[in-house]
This record gives C-alpha cells, sequence and structure tokens, in this order.
C-alpha cells in the first residue's frame, strides 16, 4: 500500500456535478448504472487522463456521452478505470457495473446485513459501488433510483427527499430519491429491507416540516422511540446553540446489526449501528442510553459540520470529527450534567488517547501521512481534536468563539475545507494570530506541565511557575525538529486553606484564564493574605499531563473546598493514584498494611458521602471511582507489571470498602428506588443507579461473600439492565458456583437478545483471572458469538484484548496469542476491525522485558503473515516501527 501525503495534495483533474444512480438490488447480482455529468477542473491539469477508483468492481458496459468507447480508449481493472483522453469539455459517462451485497464481509460499499441491503461508504467504500472519483473534495449532486423485491425490500430508503416510487413487473417496486445539496461520495447511502418504523415531525427555526424516522428491525419498534426523541433534542439544540437548523425535508435513521463502526453520517439517511439505536429499560443500561443520545446527537451535528462544509481530503478528518465531537460533548452536558459529562469524557481521553499518543501509533491531530486512512479514525483525531476545538472556545471566550462557528458555516457552505480554512474564521473574528496555536494539530504526542508555587508573606504575593514539555515524536513533518511550545490555556483560581476562593488579582488572568505560550512563564498574584491552593486547569482545560506537587493536604483541601467539580473530582483521583503508584510500584502484595495516605484518603471521603453524596449522586459515584489500570501504567510509563498494577488497585478497592462499609450500605438503602416506580433514563436516576453501584462494587471487594448476597439479591430484584449487569459484574469477580449459576442464568433469560449477550460475553472477558483466556476461547464457540458481526467480536474479543490488562498481557504470552490469532483469522473477512483489534498491542512497548519479548514476537508473527490486508500491515508495522 502506497503512503499517501498531505504535502502531495493535488486538486482533482476532473469534477463531477451530477450522479444520477439506478440500483437493481439483488443478494449476489447487484447492478448499478451510474451516469456522471463530468468536466475538467480548471484548477486541474488540462488534459490528464480520468483516472476512477473502484475497488473489487466488475464492470458491465461503459459508454461515453451515450456511445461506446474505442478500442484502447479505456483500460479497466477491479482498482481503477482509467479514460485516456477525456474530452476536454463537460461530457458524460455511463457505468454499469456488478457487485455482489452478500459477500461483502469487509461491510463497506454496499453489503446485507440481517437480510437488510445497506452501505457504508466512508472513508473509501463508494468505489466499491461503481468507479468513481472517491474523494471528498469532488462533490456532485445525486439522484438515486433503487430497485428491489417488494417482498425482501418493502422499504427503499436513499439520501435526500424521495421523488417518486412505483411497481415494476408483479413482484418488484422501486424509489427515487434526491439529494440537492452536493455532496462527496463518502456520504452516499442507500437501505433496502424488511424494517419496522417509528416516526415524528420536526418544525425548524426556518418553518420546514420535517418527517424523522428510525427503521429498526421489525418487532423492535418500541426500542426506538428513545433514539427518535434524541433526534429531535438534537435538532433543536444545534438550532438554540449554533443556528444551525436542518434542511431537507425528512431525516432517516436506520440500525443494522453489522456495523464496522458507531455510525455513519449519510446525508439526510443515518445508518447506525443497531447497539445505538435499540433501547429498553430491560436490554439497555444507563450507559448505551447515554450513548445512543450522543451518537444519534453527533451523527446529527455532522450534517452541518461534515456535510455542508465537508473535508477537501481525508488529513483534514479532524475538522469534522473533532469538531462533531465537541459539539455533541456539549449536548450531552446541556442535557445532563455538566461536570459528571466532562469528568467521563476525560476519563475516556486518559484511558484511550493518552496511550495511544505515548505509543508507537502516535500521530498528530492532523496527520501528515497515512497508508490506509481507516486507521486513522482514532482517539487522537476524535477526542483530542474535540479538545482543540473546547481550547479554542477557553481562548476566544464563548461569545467570540460562537462568531467564529458562524463565520466559519457561512464561508465554508457547500465546499471542502481544511483546518486552516477552520482557524481563519476564529482568526478573522477575533482579531487574533492562531498561528502558534494550530501546532496543535501538527505535533503528537501528550503535553506536560510541570507547575510550582511559592507564596510570599513580605510581598503578600503568590507565584507560580509553569514548564512545558512536549515529548519528541519522530513523525514526517516533525522529524529532526524539536518541538514547538504550545499555547496552553490554564483555566485557575486559588482556593484558601479553609475553603473559600481567594479574590487575588493578576493581570495575566482574564476571566480564570491564564495563557502559557512559552517554554517557561511565571505568573504572580498580588495582595494574597495567606499561601492558598492553587487549582489549576480547571474543567481540565487543556489536554495535558500535569505535574504538581501539592501535598496530601493541599489535595484534601481542593477535593473538599474546589470551587470547579472537575477538579474536585481530580483531587481525589491524584490522592488515590499517588497511593496506587506506590504500592504497584512497591508490588506490595494484597493484604499490604494500609498507609497513611491511603487512611487519608477513606477519612475525606467519608466526609465527602456524608456530607453530599445523596445531593449529587452520579458525581459522588465518580469521586467513588478509582483511576483505571490504564490510567496507572501511563503513569508508571515503563517496565509495567499488570499484576502489581491490579493488586494495587485490588487492595484500595478493599480498603476503601472496609473504611467505608456501612456508610456505603446506607447509601444504597436510601437511593433505592421504591418498588414499582416508573423507569427514567435521565441522568438524575442514572445517577442514583450508579452511585448504588459503585457502592456494591467496593462492599464486594472488602467481603466478597456479603458482596455475593447483596448482587444477587439485587439480580433478583432489579427493575432495569443496569442494576441486573452490575450486579452479574460484581458476582463475576467472585470465583465459584454462584457465578457460574448467575452467568448460565442471565445467558439463558437473554438468548434472543444478541446486543445483551455482548454485556455478558464482555463481562466474562474482563475477568481478572488465569481463567479467562480459556473461557474466552470457549465463548468463541458459543452459538451467539460469530467472528463475521463486529460487536460480536469487539464484545467478547476486544473486551479481552483491550480492556482486560493482566490477561492480555498474561506473563506466559498466551493473551498476545490469542489476540493475534483472532486478528489473523479475521483479516480475510473484515480487515477493519482486524485491525482495531490489534491496537491492543498499542502498549507493548511499556511492560516489563519477559511481557514486552512475547508481545513483540506475536506481533512479528502478525506482520509476517503473507497476505495481509493494508489495514492490518499498516497497524502491526507501525507499532514494531
Ligand atoms: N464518520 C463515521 C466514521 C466512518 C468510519 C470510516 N471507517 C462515524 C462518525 O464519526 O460519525
Ligand atoms: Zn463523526
Amino acid at each position: 500500500q502506497p503512503i499517501t501525503r498531505l504535502a502531495d495534495y493535488r486538486p482533482s483533474d476532473y469534477l463531477i456535478d451530477r450522479v444520477d444512480l439506478d440500483l437493481r438490488l439483488h443478494p449476489t447480482e447487484t447492478r448499478v448504472t451510474a451516469t456522471l455529468a463530468l468536466r475538467p477542473n480548471p484548477a486541474g491539469e488540462p488534459g490528464a487522463p480520468l483516472v476512477l477508483d473502484g475497488d473489487e468492481l466488475t464492470l458491465l458496459a461503459i459508454a461515453l456521452d451515450g456511445q461506446p468507447t474505442g478500442p484502447g480508449a479505456i483500460d479497466v481493472t477491479p482498482r481503477s478505470l482509467t479514460l485516456h483522453q477525456p474530452p476536454q469539455r463537460p461530457f458524460v459517462l455511463e457505468i454499469a457495473t456488478q457487485v455482489n451485497p452478500s459477500a461483502n464481509t469487509k461491510l463497506m460499499g454496499l453489503y446485507r446485513s440481517n437480510g437488510v441491503y445497506c452501505t457504508q461508504c466512508e472513508a473509501d467504500g463508494f468505489r466499491r459501488i461503481t468507479y468513481f472519483l472517491d474523494r471528498p473534495d469532488v462533490m456532485a449532486v445525486y439522484t438515486t433510483r433503487i430497485e428491489g423485491e417488494r417482498a425482501d425490500t418493502p422499504v427503499l430508503l436513499g439520501n435526500g427527499n424521495p421523488v417518486e416510487q412505483g411497481e415494476v413487473g408483479l413482484t418488484r417496486h422501486y424509489a427515487v430519491w434526491h439529494d440537492p445539496h452536493p455532496k462527496p461520495a463518502y456520504l452516499f447511502a442507500l437501505v433496502g429491507g424488511r424494517l419496522g418504523r417509528v416516526a415524528s415531525r420536526f418544525t425548524t427555526m426556518e418553518g420546514r416540516e420535517v418527517e424523522i424516522a428510525v427503521y429498526v428491525e421489525p418487532g423492535k419498534e418500541d426500542r426506538a422511540d428513545f433514539a427518535l426523541d434524541a433526534v429531535a433534542r438534537s435538532m433543536l439544540w444545534d438550532e438554540r446553540t449554533f443556528g444551525r437548523a436542518y434542511d431537507l425535508d425528512v431525516f432517516n435513521v436506520v440500525a443494522v446489526s453489522d456495523f464496522n463502526m458507531g455510525a455513519m453520517e449519510n446525508k439526510g439517511l443515518n445508518i447506525f449501528n443497531d447497539k445505538y439505536v435499540l433501547a429498553s429499560p430491560d436490554t439497555a443500561t444507563d450507559a448505551d442510553y447515554a450513548n445512543i443520545e450522543a451518537i444519534i446527537a453527533h451523527e446529527y451535528f455532522h450534517n452541518w459540520s461534515g456535510n455542508r462544509v465537508t473535508c477537501r481530503d481525508w488529513f483534514q478528518l479532524c475538522l469534522k470529527e473533532g469538531l462533531t465531537v465537541f459539539r455533541d460533548q456539549e449536548f450531552s452536558s446541556d442535557e445532563r450534567s455538566r461536570p459528571v459529562h466532562r469528568i467521563a469524557e476525560v476519563r475516556t481521553l486518559r484511558a484511550r488517547q493518552f496511550p495511544e499518543d505515548a505509543g508507537p501509533l502516535a500521530h498528530p491531530v492532523r496527520p501528515q501521512a497515512y497508508r490506509e486512512i481507516n486507521n486513522f479514525y482514532t482517539a487522537t483525531v476524535y477526542e483530542k481534536g474535540a479538545e482543540i476545538v473546547r481550547m479554542l472556545r477557553t481562548l476566544l471566550g464563548p461569545e467570540t468563539f460562537r462568531r467564529g462557528m458562524d463565520r466559519y458555516f457561512a464561508t465554508c457552505d457547500g465546499t471542502a475545507a481544511t483546518v486552516e480554512d477552520f482557524l481563519a474564521a476564529f482568526a478573522a473574528e477575533s482579531g487574533r494570530d492562531l498561528a502558534a496555536f494550530s501546532r496543535w494539530y501538527e505535533q503528537a504526542g501528550t503535553p506536560t506541565v510541570a507547575v510550582s508555587g511559592t507564596y510570599d508573606p513580605a510581598a503578600r504575593t503568590y507565584t507560580l511557575a509553569f514548564r512545558q514539555s512536549l515529548p519528541v515524536v519522530a513523525t514526517e513533518a516533525t522529524a529532526g525538529s524539536a518541538p514547538q511550545p504550545l499555547v496552553i490555556p490554564v483555566v485557575l483560581g486559588l482556593v484558601a486553606r479553609e475553603g473559600g476562593p481567594v479574590a487575588a488579582t493578576s493581570e495575566r488572568v482574564r476571566d480564570g484564564v491564564f495563557v502559557l505560550e512559552t517554554a517557561e512563564d511565571t505568573l504572580v498574584f498580588h495582595e494574597v493574605a495567606a499561601a492558598p491552593v492553587p487549582s489549576l486547569f480547571r474543567g481540565f482545560s487543556a489536554p495535558v499531563k500535569v505535574e504538581h506537587a501539592l501535598t496530601r493536604d493541599e489535595r484534601l483541601t481542593l477535593l473538599a473546598h474546589d470551587g470547579d467539580a472537575f477538579n474536585r473530582w481530580q483531587a481525589a483521583q491524584s490522592l488515590a493514584m499517588e497511593v496506587l503508584v506506590d504500592r504497584a510500584t512497591a508490588d506490595a502484595p494484597l493484604e499490604a498494611e494500609a498507609g497513611p495516605e491511603a487512611a487519608g484518603l477513606s477519612s475525606a471521603l467519608a466526609t465527602f458521602l456524608d456530607g453530599e453524596a445523596l445531593a449529587d449522586p452520579a458525581f459522588a459515584a465518580l469521586v467513588l471511582t478509582l483511576p483505571g489500570e490504564q490510567e496507572v501504567a501511563q503513569t508508571l510509563r515503563s517496565e509495567v507489571d499488570p499484576d502489581a498494577i491490579w493488586r494495587a488497585r485490588q487492595s484500595l478497592r478493599m480498603q476503601l470498602g472496609r473504611d467505608l462499609g456501612p456508610r456505603l450500605l446506607s447509601l444504597r438503602e436510601a437511593l433505592a428506588a421504591p418498588a414499582g416506580a416508573p423507569f427514567s433514563p435521565d441522568a438524575a436516576s442514572a445517577g442514583r443507579r450508579a452511585l448504588r453501584n459503585a457502592a456494591l462494587d467496593l462492599v464486594a471487594a472488602a467481603d466478597p461473600q456479603a458482596g455475593t448476597a447483596l448482587a444477587l439479591a439485587q439480580l433478583e430484584t432489579a427493575a432495569t439492565m443496569t442494576d441486573r449487569l452490575a450486579a452479574l459484574a460484581t458476582l463475576s469477580l467472585v470465583p465459584g458456583e454462584a457465578r457460574e449459576a448467575a452467568l448460565a442464568r442471565f445467558a439463558d433469560t437473554y438468548r434472543h437478545e444478541p446486543l445483551v449477550l455482548d454485556k455478558w460475553f464482555a463481562l466474562q472477558a474482563m475477568i481478572p483471572e488465569d481463567g479467562t483466556l480459556e473461557r474466552v476461547r470457549g465463548l468463541m464457540r458459543h452459538p451467539a458469538f460469530s467472528l463475521g458481526n463486529p460487536n460480536r467480536v469487539r464484545s467478547l474479543v476486544a473486551s479481552f484484548s483491550l480492556n482486560n490488562p493482566t490477561q492480555f498481557h498474561r506473563p506466559d504470552g498466551a493473551g498476545y496469542d490469542l489476540t493475534a490469532e483472532v486478528v489473523l483469522a479475521l483479516d480475510g473477512k473484515n480487515p477493519q476491525v482486524a485491525a482495531r483489534l490489534l491496537t491492543a498491542f498499542n502498549t507493548w512497548r511499556m511492560v516489563e522485558g519477559g511481557r514486552r519479548r512475547r508481545a513483540e514476537s506475536a506481533l512479528r508473527r502478525v506482520v509476517e503473515t503473507p497476505g495481509l490486508s493494508p489495514d492490518v500491515s499498516d497497524i502491526a508495522g507501525r507499532s514494531l516501527a
């Protein structure tokens, strides 16, 4: 696979203005006729050959301006169609191809999922449907005629608005859809199948009547209402928050059960992994409801950030993804609890993006080169990309930021834009030079900011000294050059030791923000009456690691008194992290004596719980949750022993459970939903369930017997999947009869519910015990498991490889071997999912020597296997580089 480089970007030599598609759906022989209205691009090279992309295509016929092409005029392979001397005026190419949707196990292009025809074209799947200029800067107006058997495909959906439908002979019918908005091919979609439907209407602020519909497997319509409501809430929010209205007469969402990612923002026809649509109290957890809401919003918001303004090339992926993640995060914060959501975002960033940025797959938010673009739909592009937009808002202030967004949408509407276009809108609106800020897009690696504070009682000043440092990450664009300082917004405040804010001034802090833009800087506060405790990076104002040597008492002050909820949570996390790092480094046994640090944490948490657990249970649940194993590993950085980390975390959980036990039990009582209370997935109800279950987890850690009894009782009476699954998770950590019986019963109850069995697979794959590997192998033979379904692979195998550190990193290397084996078995079927699974090896260089050697040899076995997909060979190659 050749390398594609940003520096080599050239406009297309030809443009396509209109596309007329005619698709005759057939399980194995679907015929596609594309009529393309082409013209030379004034910005391209005159007289250049026209090279259309293809992938596994069979050409049936071709005509140029209605005439057959002459001998030697074209060259065709399954991967390309070249017209050597295209007319240098507008012309029409008519191309007929044939594809086999049933054989399409890559789930890219046109495929079938449970008998339903559907498509996935981003990033480069449209070329698997017809020969095309499959690049996002070629934008066309599409009219699509879809024809199929009425019995198999009563529902026929396309992009845009429905314009016509009718009968074809006795058994077939057709529908014509027209999308007036020019779009790149990756936003093309169609669906044909037997589907149930729920629908409602939304009137936009511009007065447009929109019909919103969600299509699901027949019989599951009642599980689509929450998603349908989330669409309407998203539409309203985008109007109110960003002034963005919807622009078609229909908005359709279709749930399919085989999908490589979460969902896809095709114009007017979003296609979803059914996991992110279907919800009922009996089958979906609170986390599922929150994810559905967020992903529905995300795909809908793409209609402006992605579709109306799309990307010039795939290097600009963060332009739509980072921005749209930022938008969906804001939506969820407004619909739910802002601090609680912010903590969830940061946990994801630290668990997924920080390790990526610290490992062999590190890349800038805007990469400069790729072999396989589908491997760049990463936490860095999405989550760090969103953090950059958030920092921009912090730097400019909310009003200027909103004006910049308006300008961006106004100036770039209908175009394929770049990161430069995006920043230019904010530079113009704010009058600021954003050149230094733009380094966030170019430099990979997580910056570290070291801070120290000094109080001078005589001068009544408090001085903070900042030093930023960036890891050197060799990438194409930065190779050989030292990293340049970043523009880092530090939202901060001073807290008095006895609580309450300190009203000190510094000319360099505006609206609570200090901007660190050089390698080192100092900030002086005046008129400070007593030594304060600094609260830095409030709300996690920049995606950095902070090295700030606060004392335990100072952290306890922040936990108790900081006005910023995020930093209160962070104080508890930091206290816990110190204990975890100490214990993991000393490789302390499980029953080691608790030191004063741990005791201090327990008593602070006790005070915290007594004071306010009932006032904000969701927040309290987060405060009670210790940093994850991956996060501890990131803090240790090298020669990591995952077993020592697990023991450290386990022993601290045991201690907190012992110290807080009676409180946790009475909280569980106080928070119990009254019998027969109606279910609500809202944030407040979810928060009460979260705290009850966090309490259960700690109680069970300290006293497995008592925990098992509580969990069994909860499993018996639970009215929600959240509570049932939490109980099962607790039971899953205690080896024995009770666990196996509960697991078997759960599987039997939900034997017809694949999405619930996914939770059951995942839970077992994450058991931190030696026997888990064999259990996973056994479950791979379970009738409900299939390598062909991405959700099954993710819940069973990826849960093991990515979310069970002790077992993936087994000292004997068997966890690596299993992962490599599944990657290879899957690669021939579905390279995208295989490549994603292989990213589990991202942390291989951090682990101690024995494991490291075994991980490396498993990776080598993968890379040396002949016939690898570009997807897997790219990840394997970069992981070893
Ligand atoms: N844009 C899609 C992801 C496409 C995946 C390509 N392999 C989903 C999203 O981010 O909204
Ligand atoms: Zn997206």
